[in-house]
């Protein structure tokens, strides 16, 4: 019997591709997101290249009354989740601690923490039971590091940071798996949203040299998934070649995709 992932914001970018990804590689999937249309697409492309089975979910992690409805009452097979990606999540502005804006604040913190947790929360009890699970968190390189404007971005992503490590205390002694992967910039629809559909702005962020894609990311998740039962992945940290560090980026490089 194949296995199934479920993968949290696979409308777009990193999401999107380890569903695809992980399809083709022996998974069914449940995919997430709040784009109806987007999620529909993915699955036909899924559908399209594999043999895998797919379940959409259009909800948004942030209501966790939503969370409960579509991932508590899965049926069947579905219930048994062997990996869950907590991938959906998202910057909202670059400002100053005191120029932001509440608003984006509270956008991100309600998703990349709250979502993250009420998803973890309404997936785990059934891995706990069946004594068999992964949890991969998309971290970022905003959660190891802190860089100017950042400030609850990378507050937000220390916190997964800090829920992966608390998760995988509590949940070794239930033999699941909990690995953290912290991206550095990756070129996907992630800095549009974070300058609220700038694109022209958005676009200038991987200018100059070659940043990461979001199947970078999805091979290392599917890495992560398959190594053997007595092996876990505690964290990865994956940069472009070109990024040293979360404030460090050496522009005009040419190292080609
Ligand atoms: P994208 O914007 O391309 O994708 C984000 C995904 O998250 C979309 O599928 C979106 O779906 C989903 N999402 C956002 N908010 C919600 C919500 N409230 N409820 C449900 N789904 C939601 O960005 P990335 O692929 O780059 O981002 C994926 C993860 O990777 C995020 O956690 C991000 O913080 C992290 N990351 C990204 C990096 C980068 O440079 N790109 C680097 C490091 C980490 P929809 O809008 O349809 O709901
Ligand atoms: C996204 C990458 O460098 O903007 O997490 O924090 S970065």
């Amino acid at each position: 019997m194949k296995k199934i992932a479920i993968i949290t914001g696979a409308t777009a970018g990193i999401g999107k591709a380890t569903a695809k990804i992980l399809a083709a590689n022996g998974y069914d999937v449940v995919i997430t997101g709040r784009r109806e249309e987007r999620l529909k697409q993915t699955e036909k492309e899924i559908r399209n290249h594999t043999d895998a089975e797919v379940l959409t979910r259009c909800f948004d992690v942030r209501i966790r009354e939503e969370v409960e409805q579509h991932l508590g009452t899965l049926q069947g097979k579905w219930k048994n989740a062997d990996v869950l990606v907590n991938n959906a999540g998202l910057a909202s502005g670059l400002n100053p601690i005191h120029e932001g804006d509440i608003d984006d604040w509270e956008t991100m913190l309600d998703t990349n923490v709250r979502g993250l947790l009420y998803v973890t929360r309404t997936i785990t009890p059934g891995m706990v039971q069946r004594r068999s699970g992964h949890v991969v968190n998309i971290g970022s390189i905003a959660g190891k590091e802190v860089y100017e404007n950042g400030n609850v971005y990378c507050a937000t992503k220390h916190a997964v940071d800090a829920l992966s490590k608390a998760m995988r205390i509590d949940l070794v002694e239930h033999n699941i798996k909990v690995t953290a992967i912290h991206p550095g910039a990756a070129e996907t629809e992630f800095s549009v949203v974070r300058f609220h559909g700038d694109r022209e702005k958005a676009g200038k962020v991987y200018e100059g040299f070659t940043p990461l894609y979001e199947d970078d990311i999805a091979e290392a998740v599917l890495f992560t998934v398959t190594r053997p039962p007595h092996v876990n992945i505690n964290e990865l940290v994956i940069m472009a070649t070109a990024q040293a560090s979360a404030s460090k980026t050496v522009k005009k490089n040419t190292i080609g995709h």
